[in-house]
């Protein structure tokens, strides 16, 4: 059993109730803290710490099943995943399966989480310690191991068996439902909030068609479906103490999906100067040189394996996956705020706001964009 030292003298209740949890997981280690870590929208993330300073800690989520309905389904898919990536570090010298991939602690029943008597969700891995996740890019050398990092995870996951990962979230991508989910909040106007957004319902209108193009072309059977990351934003890639990329994180909603949703999430969070949620709209400007860097990283390590279908459309999914997140952003405002986790009443209106804004800065600068992603690709393949 683990001892729960600092926990267990606790009065705090939630501490209680998490030093409860932790003794349901299969560790010995005396843990003495449980604090709240990171600034994902999704799940509930603590880092457990362990008494001895040189023992592992711990990575302690509350899965958030609002949003990933079959649990033990998602949690088949994370085993699945991890043990693939395993495999195949366990060919690459110097690599380290332990650090480089994420591990499941598993609960002492043998499963990969535990239910509590409330029905939450909980599961464990080792936490990656001496890393770092940024939610904003700042130099070159963090973009360009960011884009290593998911390039080599789509290479990895080239040749996992698609039949063994299930769909954690249907559509997740598909922007033609993300749409019809926004018109039915139209409809609804559950929070009463539509007068405030028509500026915003407009825009997105405008562009509803040209944002189908990797939808149509896939449905045509001209983009291959691959087994992808589908939220690469940037704090989902843990990079080392020298800022060496080092674990892909957030493996929730790996499934099957087009590349280009991967490297339009990861742009999205790297080429903008801004927050994903920044108020102030004059703030938010493309930093190219920080997705040049981030192309390089990525097609240096998927070029090999990429269709040239595929390599033709990443521009496509720069500008669809902010659009498609504004998309989500406003649909959850207007439903009253029932998905992202918010830190203002405002908060899904000003991500909107500021989603859309960075898709008006790509949109005027498509033709450079595009030139970069075509000017890397041949720089790789005259080496290929
Ligand atoms: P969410 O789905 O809510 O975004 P994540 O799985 O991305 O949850 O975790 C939230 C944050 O916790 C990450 O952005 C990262 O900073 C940190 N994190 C997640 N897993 C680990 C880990 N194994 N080791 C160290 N830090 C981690
Ligand atoms: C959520 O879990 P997190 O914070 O990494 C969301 C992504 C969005 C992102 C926007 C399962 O990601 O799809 O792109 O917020 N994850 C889910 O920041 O919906
Ligand atoms: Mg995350």
């Amino acid at each position: 059993m683990p001892i729960l030292g600092g926990l267990m003298g606790s009065t705090s209740q939630t501490e209680q109730h998490l030093s409860d949890i932790i003794s349901k997981f299969d560790i010995d280690d005396m843990i003495v803290s449980a604090k709240p870590f990171g600034s994902g929208h999704i799940n509930d993330t603590y880092r457990l710490l362990n008494q001895d300073e040189y023992g592992n800690d711990y990575l302690l989520q509350r899965i958030n099943h609002h949003v990933f309905k079959d649990v033990a389904l998602l949690m088949n898919n994370l085993l699945q995943v991890t043990r693939h990536l395993k495999q195949k570090l366990s060919a690459v010298p110097g690599a380290d399966a332990t650090q480089n991939v994420l591990t499941i602690i598993h609960a002492r029943t043998g499963e990969t989480f535990f239910e509590d008597a409330d029905g939450n969700f909980w599961r464990m891995f080792y936490f990656l310690k001496g890393t770092r996740s940024y939610d904003q890019v700042t130099t070159e050398t963090q973009a360009f191991e960011g884009g290593k990092a998911f390039g080599r995870f789509q290479t990895q996951l080239a040749d996992l068996d698609t039949s063994l990962i299930k769909d954690t979230i249907p559509d997740f991508h598909n922007i033609a439902y993300r749409l019809q989910n926004l018109e039915n909040a139209i409809e609804r106007n559950a929070a009463g909030r539509l007068s405030e957004v028509l500026p915003e319902v407009d825009f997105i209108s405008r562009r509803a068609e040209d944002m189908q193009q990797i939808l149509l072309l896939g449905k045509n059977g001209l983009l291959p479906l691959r087994i992808v990351h589908n939220d690469t934003k940037f704090n989902n890639v843990l990079l080392d103490g020298d800022d060496k990329a080092q674990c892909v994180i957030d493996l929730d909603t790996v499934m099957p999906g087009y590349v280009a949703y991967d490297f339009g999430d990861s742009i999205r969070t790297i080429i903008n100067t801004a927050a994903e949620d920044e108020a102030d709209l004059s703030v938010i400007n493309l930093n190219l040189k920080l997705f040049e860097a981030y192309t390089r990283g990525y097609l240096q390590e998927s070029v090999a394996f990429l269709e040239k279908m595929e390599i033709d459309t990443l521009i496509n999914g720069v500008l669809l996956l902010p659009y498609i997140q504004a998309v989500r952003f406003l649909t959850d405002y207007l439903e009253g705020d029932v998905y992202f986790k918010i830190h203002s009443p405002s908060h899904n209106l000003q991500r909107t706001r500021a989603q859309l804004a960075l898709v008006k800065k790509l949109e005027d600068n498509k033709a450079i964009l595009e030139h970069i992603i075509q000017d890397t690709r041949q720089s790789f393949k005259a080496k290929i």
